[in-house]
């Protein structure tokens, strides 16, 4: 940051960095490479931009620091804070209530509590470091209080807002004790972001309901005269930056690998997820495993991969169902493998973005079932990967994908199956269908990439808000 305040400040609920513990005992970061921040750096980059988020850890009190050339503001949150605003509020309430109660939302006062402190406490630091008439860009469910606390802060400011998220029903949202309270922190923003046009109507609809505000198609109208747009910006990935590592000799080398490890079967079925109950897992391997009780294929034939990032491990519900797909597999493949040749290889780990392009040129078959999903970035990694416009992709309707990636084998995650004889045609799809889909849904995919994201929403912000403050200049494109 300059010492008058940098002109793009991002405000997430994480840094894009890692701690790390070096051998001599102290620490240092390591860039967290994901979607948003290849999205996100070269745009930074052009505007001398800030991140603001929480570095992970208790009582962390860092100060800001440099990484990369990129200026980082650690947000330090307190044991009781993590419990409260991240496991609680964040991840154990708006979580299920925004995946169509997947799970049962907890709703608990301290709770909430937490949630408007934590999210001050990011309202402030932004108000700080943004210069006068910047652009703040605020992410996700953990900070919907954030723009409007910012907009009272400095109302200088241009506000965008992204959920990364579905955005509920009212039908479901109504449920929430703190309802009008989100929406007026939504409100605080010029430009409020979806995954889907479907968010952006239910946020709509809800502000003209609850709030009483005047709307207009993907418009509200605001007492003080402001007006707020709410508009779909589906968010993609750095597809040429996959294809360029999928490419790699290395890849490719461990690919053949991976193949040979288990066994080189047939096909290949691969499921990539944080190990989350929205992701649909346990109803995927069921369906697989009948399809090998049914006779339909066996275990030399096929077999299925699962990789399970762990995720959010001290919240309840993520224990149970780290236990219940331990449990399933274990049944699974004690009925149904052979020596050497499990039905179901379950890895609960995580990798690095090699191994995991290995892992999406080594399959067959990607199953993405998930119950409900934001957008889904697995299943557009693994298209960009298939350069070689072979592999099929069967994708739950439910997951944000599926409105660009219609070529894939489409289900309905509730109808077992359904799910089954999808998996079964993909199976057994010849070579000329899989190439016509995937060809289709690779053109889709390198034609929306992530930079295209990113530019979409800057250049709307600035749009929403035109005669004020500077213009966050694009991304230098390499
Ligand atoms: C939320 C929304 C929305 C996973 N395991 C490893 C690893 N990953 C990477 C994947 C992918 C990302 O994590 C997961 O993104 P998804 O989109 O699939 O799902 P969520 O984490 O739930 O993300 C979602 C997204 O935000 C973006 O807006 O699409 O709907 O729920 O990139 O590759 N990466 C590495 N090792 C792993 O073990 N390196």
């Amino acid at each position: 940051m300059t010492s008058s305040g940098s002109d793009l400040v991002i405000v997430a609920n994480r840094l894009p960095v890692d701690r790390v513990t070096l051998p001599d005992g102290s620490s240092d970061w390591r860039p967290s490479p994901g979607g948003l921040v290849s999205a996100l750096e070269p745009v930074m980059r052009a505007n001398d931009g800030a991140w603001i988020g929480w570095p992970g850890g208790a009582d962390s009190d860092d100060e800001p620091f440099d990484a990369d050339g990129l200026s980082l503001v650690p947000i330090s949150l307190s044991q009781q804070e993590i419990e409260y605003f991240y496991e609680g509020f964040s991840n154990a309430t708006l979580w299920p209530l925004y995946h169509d109660l997947v799970a049962k939302p907890e709703f608990h006062r301290e709770w909430w509590d937490a949630y408007v402190t934590v999210n001050r406490r990011f309202a402030e630091r932004a108000a700080q470091e943004a210069a006068e008439g910047g652009t703040v860009w605020v992410h996700d469910y953990q900070l919907q209080l954030v723009p409007q606390m910012l907009r009272e802060l400095r109302p200088d400011l241009r506000i965008g807002f992204y959920l990364h998220i579905p955005f509920p029903p009212a039908e479901l949202f109504q449920q929430l004790p703190w309802r009008r309270q989100i929406l007026e922190g939504l409100l605080g923003a010029d430009l409020v972001g979806f995954q889907l046009s479907g968010g952006a109507q239910n946020f709509v609809r809800l502000v003209r309901q609850r709030v009483g505000h005047k709307t207009h198609r993907d418009l509200v109208y605001l007492p003080d005269g402001h007006t707020l747009r709410a508009a779909a910006f589906p968010i993609s990935i750095d597809t040429a930056g996959y294809e360029e590592l999928a490419r790699s000799e290395r890849v490719e080398k461990r690919a053949a690998e991976i193949r040979e490890a288990l066994g080189n079967p047939r096909r290949v079925f691969l499921g990539v997820d944080r190990l989350d109950y929205t992701k649909g897992i346990y109803a995927r391997l069921r369906a697989f495993s009948e399809l090998i009780i049914d006779g339909n294929f066996d275990v030399e034939d096929a077999c299925f991969v699962q990789v399970a990032t762990p995720s959010r491990e001290q919240v309840e519900q993520y224990r149970i169902l780290r236990d219940d797909i331990d449990r399933l597999v274990g049944h699974i493949n004690g009925d149904l493998g052979q020596i050497g040749r499990p039905a179901i290889h379950y890895l609960h780990s995580s990798y690095p973005r090699e191994e995991m392009a290995a892992f999406y040129r080594a399959a067959d078959i990607m199953v993405v079932t998930p119950f409900r999903d934001g957008m889904n970035l697995v299943a557009k990694e693994y298209v960009a990967c298939r350069y070689d416009d072979d592999g099929a992709l069967v994708l739950s309707e439910f997951a944000g994908a599926a409105d660009e990636l219609r070529q894939a084998w489409l289900i309905n995650p509730y109808d077992i199956n359904g799910m089954k004889s999808a998996l079964l045609e993909a199976y057994r799809a010849d070579d000329k269908d899989r190439t016509r889909r995937m060809k289709a849904m690779r053109k889709t995919v390198l034609q929306h990439d992530v930079a295209a994201w990113a530019d979409s929403f800057l250049t709307e912000l600035a749009a929403a808000r035109p005669t004020h403050g500077k213009t966050v200049r694009p991304a230098k494109r390499s």
